[in-house]
């Protein structure tokens, strides 16, 4: 790992020792108090006394009394046994001693904390390439993220363009920068994003620092040359531009997107396992999982992105804080069926997120390395649509948690970059997917796979929900069907983008019925699909 700043590394850890301890005592410059003043605008939320305590949860009670006491959970470790970050208003802490829940204090005075992370951190010369560029000494807001972007562009037009996703719930353009070389054989999809939540300030940080390293380093730096020409980086710095704005111009904790000013959590919305554990119907929850999957424009946008460019087959969702790596499933405890490749490449992940300064990020399943989360991106990416989905929380553990200092936007940043690099470098077998319609008796349907080998023969099965569930294997394609008794409906040769598609008549008459439908080349399966007949 690390080829990118090969024989750069100690001086790039040196510089950054230093301008953690001098920039503490150093003192503000203009921008700085610029940014401080915005902060106490009108209409800007101030959290003077609020703290964030670490608090042991012992029994489940303890845990609704917490829940009681905070407006705002910051993290959640993993139930009963372990410990939950809370903000506490001023008016709630005689309920926090009176509860007898054991905590410690993170965060002594919260508006203060807000305040350091509006700073700008004095540049360290020493600090080379992309690394040392001033944009990175502070966070930057929704414009000047665009503006870089298209910066970025016209820098290489042969290598990067602005793409707009779609719009936002209040008419924000959702922007990725696409990376790619020209020409060449297939290129493999890779879609990662920044900022489901308003407040996880680094996250377009870190997406801004990859961009910058692929577009700039292209033709210079081998790595990632190997990289932009074998793949198609669609990189979204901000996936919920109206929470992001209104976390710079009203609330800096800000988190979920402005649907009827209470806002829906984003990454409860995706519509797989949509509803379950970890998500809440309250409005005002900041789970709030909105009124039905892909409600939210947000969502939706990148769910017709993933249907429509389905040669992505790996994608990345960036939040922080707690330093972790992520994957399916968040809906159930179960393991997924690619549970071992996700914990292989998980690892991998780890080893190269903590390779330039020695950061553990703790790999695991959603579910239980942090907390159920149904609705959330992962599960839907790969469970509707075959695609590696993971998700990284970056730095740190908990001492500045949300409000991450900016000297820390570069490592972080590269950490990031890091795992995005080795994730997009390992080697992983593509799942077929199905897109399913609904199916009505009497009309012709089309079953459509993707993430085929082009040329490659699929076959169609479908078994009848009341024959249980179970596997069932296939000698002619050694695979193992997750279905039990599974009748072929036929079978169709993938084009040069790897999709293939069966076009059938459904036959007239009859009931509905639930059926499960499935799709494997040989030596390959999918995931099942569960559909009903009209
Ligand atoms: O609650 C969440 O959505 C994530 N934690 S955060 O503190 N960033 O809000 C964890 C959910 C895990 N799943 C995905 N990140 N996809
Ligand atoms: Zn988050």
């Amino acid at each position: 790992m690390g080829r990118v700043f090969s024989g750069t590394y100690s001086t790039l850890a040196a510089s950054t020792l230093t301008m953690l301890a001098c920039v503490w005592t150093s003192s503000v410059t203009p921008s700085a108090l610029w940014a401080q003043e915005s902060s106490r605008a009108e209409g800007f939320v101030r959290y003077d006394g609020h703290v964030v305590v670490r608090a042991w949860i012992e029994t489940a009670r303890q845990l609704q009394a917490l829940q009681q006491i905070s407006p705002d959970i910051w993290s959640h470790e993993i139930g009963v046994g372990g410990f939950v970050d809370a903000r506490i208003e001023p008016a709630g802490m005689a309920a926090l001693q009176a509860s007898g829940i054991r905590y410690e204090v993170m965060i002594e005075d919260v508006q203060a904390a807000v305040d350091q992370s509006m700073r700008v951190v004095i540049g360290e010369a020493g600090m080379e390439g992309i690394a040392g560029d001033p944009w990175y000494n502070s966070y930057k807001n929704l414009n000047d993220i665009n503006a870089r972007l298209n910066e970025l562009a016209a820098l290489r037009p042969d290598l990067a363009t602005v793409v707009t996703l779609g719009q936002s719930l209040q008419g924000r353009p959702i922007n990725a920068i696409k990376i790619t070389a020209p020409g060449g054989p297939r290129k493999r999809g890779f879609l990662v994003h920044g900022c489901q939540h308003a407040r996880e300030w680094i996250t377009p940080m870190a997406m801004m620092l990859t961009a910058d390293n692929l577009v700039r380093n292209y033709g210079t730096d081998a790595r990632v040359t190997a990289l932009v020409d074998d793949n198609e980086f669609f990189i979204v710095p901000v996936f919920n531009p109206d929470g992001y704005q209104y976390s710079w111009s009203n609330d800096r904790l800000w988190r979920k997107n402005r649907r009827n000013g209470h806002g829906v959590d984003n990454n409860r919305n995706w519509g797989y396992g949509w509803g379950g554990p970890g998500s809440s119907d309250q409005p005002q929850s900041q789970t709030y999982r909105g009124t039905g999957p892909f409600s939210e424009p947000e969502t939706a946008v990148f769910r017709d992105f993933l249907v429509s460019n389905p040669s992505v087959d790996r994608y990345l969702d960036i939040h922080s804080y707690s330093q972790l790596i992520l994957y399916p499933w968040a809906w159930t405890r179960s393991l997924c069926p690619e549970d071992a490749i996700f914990a292989e490449l998980s690892d991998g992940i780890s080893a190269a997120m903590g390779s330039r300064y020695g950061t553990y990020y703790r790999p695991g399943p959603v579910f239980t390395n942090i907390y159920p989360a149904a609705g959330a991106s992962v599960d839907w990416t790969y469970g509707a649509r075959g695609v590696w989905g993971a998700s990284f929380e970056l730095r740190d553990r908990g001492e500045y948690g949300f409000l991450l200092p900016p000297e820390q936007i570069v490592p972080a940043s590269e950490e990031a970059m890091d795992g995005i690099f080795a994730m997009a470098e390992a080697d992983l077998p593509s799942i077929l997917f199905l897109d399913v319609p609904a199916l009505f008796r009497g009309q012709d349907a089309t079953l459509a796979v993707g993430h085929a080998e082009p040329g490659e023969l699929v076959s169609f099965y479908y078994t009848f929900d009341n024959d249980g569930g179970g596997s069932t294997f296939v000698p002619e394609l050694n695979v193992t069907l997750d279905m039990r008794d599974a009748a072929l409906i036929g079978q169709a040769a993938a084009n040069s983008s790897g999709e293939a598609e069966l076009r059938r008549r459904i036959p007239p008459g009859g009931p509905p019925r639930v059926i499960w439908l499935q799709a494997a080349a040989v030596g390959r399966k999918t995931l099942v699909t569960l559909t009903q007949i009209n």
